[in-house]
């Protein structure tokens, strides 16, 4: 297959590009380098030390004898992807290629108006570019669990049917996002619905928890093959940041009460649902929605098991609250289907199986490399309330 991976010197990009590459596909990448750039204006990095991705793709040619084409540009810029698409002719496009962060879009206006314009007009081109250059092509879009946010019912994978009034129908299940990159999403979600409808595109939705994890068997051939692994406010995800945390003996930073609860995955389950999506592409002319995501815990579940694994391996680890910087709903119901890619073959990756070995070990060989001072969250969903942050207090079992 001729797969395009937008995004491709991302935390998922990389790893996708190499995951395809190594099975004999003709894998291209495209990326403007915005996410080094972000980094580089808020002060942070990754934790892995990551090659330029020059260095990485001469890297896997050296290591596999296989080659992966770059695009340097950016998706927002029209004639620089319909060229790239009209090119390449890709039979799947896997589109990772925004803002992922939902603090660094809850920053300011200008923050917010960046993460919109990158995220939904950038799509917007794709899907035009689409339309126009390649009609056949199946775009494997990632979304986010996060789309939906936390309704009191369960949540079904894109769409539900709904009677009122008498009447009945299927319709796609309605968002509640949580932040203005969160809305992105929502944003895209119905744009690619109604390109699909309007043109007979062929498109799957990818409602993605929270993904964790550093290793995959490309990325462990060879250390200059790294993804990147980030644990800042603004990038670092939640597990991911729990890990770094608890081997730089910070206390790990429970937002709240800690009882929000979201859909968990190890990376190595992203790239099992991105190849099982590409290979078993939709009919044209309706977007298809998976929920992918694995486990789901609380992120006071998540600090204990982080607890448990490190200290497995002898890292003493504190658990603490924090005052909340986002608006959310610390406790809640969350009970999301995620059938679809289970039924077409998805073999799950457990946290505990993998949290000390490729986890755990892993930060701790790059521990000389953490920046302390960035996981603290300065970035609050309502301005004003950074004055009250210093509320800390530690975890206590059975006390909270
Ligand atoms: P990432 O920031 O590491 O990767 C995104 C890549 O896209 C970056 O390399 C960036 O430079 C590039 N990019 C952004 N805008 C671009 C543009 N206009 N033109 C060209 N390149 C551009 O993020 P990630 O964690 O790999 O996430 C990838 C996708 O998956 C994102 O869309 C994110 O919203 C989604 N997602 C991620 C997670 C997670 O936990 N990591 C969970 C659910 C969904
Ligand atoms: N949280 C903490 N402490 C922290 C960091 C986060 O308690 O130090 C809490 C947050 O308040 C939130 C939950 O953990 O309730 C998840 O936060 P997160 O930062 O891990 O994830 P989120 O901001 O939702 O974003 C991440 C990715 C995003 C993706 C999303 C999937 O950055 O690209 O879309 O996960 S989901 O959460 O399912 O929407």
């Amino acid at each position: 297959m001729r797969i395009l991976v937008l995004g491709g010197d991302g935390y998922l990009g990389w790893a996708t590009a190499m995951y395809f590459s190594n099975r004999d596909h003709e894998v291209a990448v495209v990326d403007n380098f915005k996410r080094r750039l972000m980094h580089a204006e808020r002060g942070t990095d990754t934790l892995t030390p990551i090659a330029s991705l020059h260095k990485r793709v001469d890297a896997w040619q050296e290591v596999t004898g296989k080659q992966i084409d770059m695009f340097i540009g950016d998706i927002k810029d029209w004639f620089f992807i319909s060229k790239v698409i009209q090119d390449f002719q890709p039979e799947a496009i896997v589109h990772y290629g925004e803002i992922p962060s939902a603090p660094y879009s809850m920053i300011d206006v200008h923050h917010a108006v960046d993460v919109h314009e990158n995220n939904v007009n950038g799509t917007l081109n794709v899907l035009w570019a689409m339309h126009q250059f390649a009609p056949e092509a199946h775009l494997i879009k990632l979304g986010t669990m996060g789309e939906y946010g936390t309704p009191n019912v369960d949540i079904p994978e894109g769409y539900f049917e709904v009677e009122f009034r008498g009447r009945k129908d299927v319709l796609p299940f309605p968002k509640q996002p949580g932040s203005f990159y969160h809305l992105t999403k929502v944003h895209d979600s119905n744009n690619i619905m109604f390109a699909c409808k309007i043109w007979g595109l062929r498109a799957t939705d990818l409602n993605q928890g929270v993904v964790y994890g550093i290793e995959t068997p490309e990325s462990n051939l060879d250390d200059r093959l790294l993804t990147r692994f980030d644990y800042d406010e603004s990038f670092g995800t939640a597990l991911n940041r729990f890990c770094v945390q608890a081997v730089a003996g910070i206390p790990i930073t429970l937002f709240g009460k800690g009882q929000q609860t979201r859909g968990y995955l190890n990376i190595l389950d992203t790239l099992q649902c991105v190849d099982i999506t590409a290979h078993n592409p939709p009919a044209p002319g309706k977007m298809r929605v998976f929920n992918q995501w694995v486990e789901r815990f609380s992120v006071l579940d998540l600090a204990q098991h982080v607890k448990v694994a490190a200290e497995s391996v002898g890292i003493d680890v504190k658990i603490a609250h924090y005052e909340n910087p986002r608006v959310e709903a610390e406790v809640h119901y969350y009970n999301p289907d995620h059938n679809e890619l289970y039924d077409l073959g998805l073999k799950p990756h457990l946290l505990d199986d993998s949290l000390v070995e490729q986890v755990i070990n892993r930060v701790v060989q790059y521990k000389d490399r953490i920046v302390t001072d960035s996981i603290v969250p300065r970035i609050y969903w309502k301005k004003g309330d950074s004055d009250e942050y210093v509320a800390i207090t530690e975890y206590e079992e059975n006390g909270q």
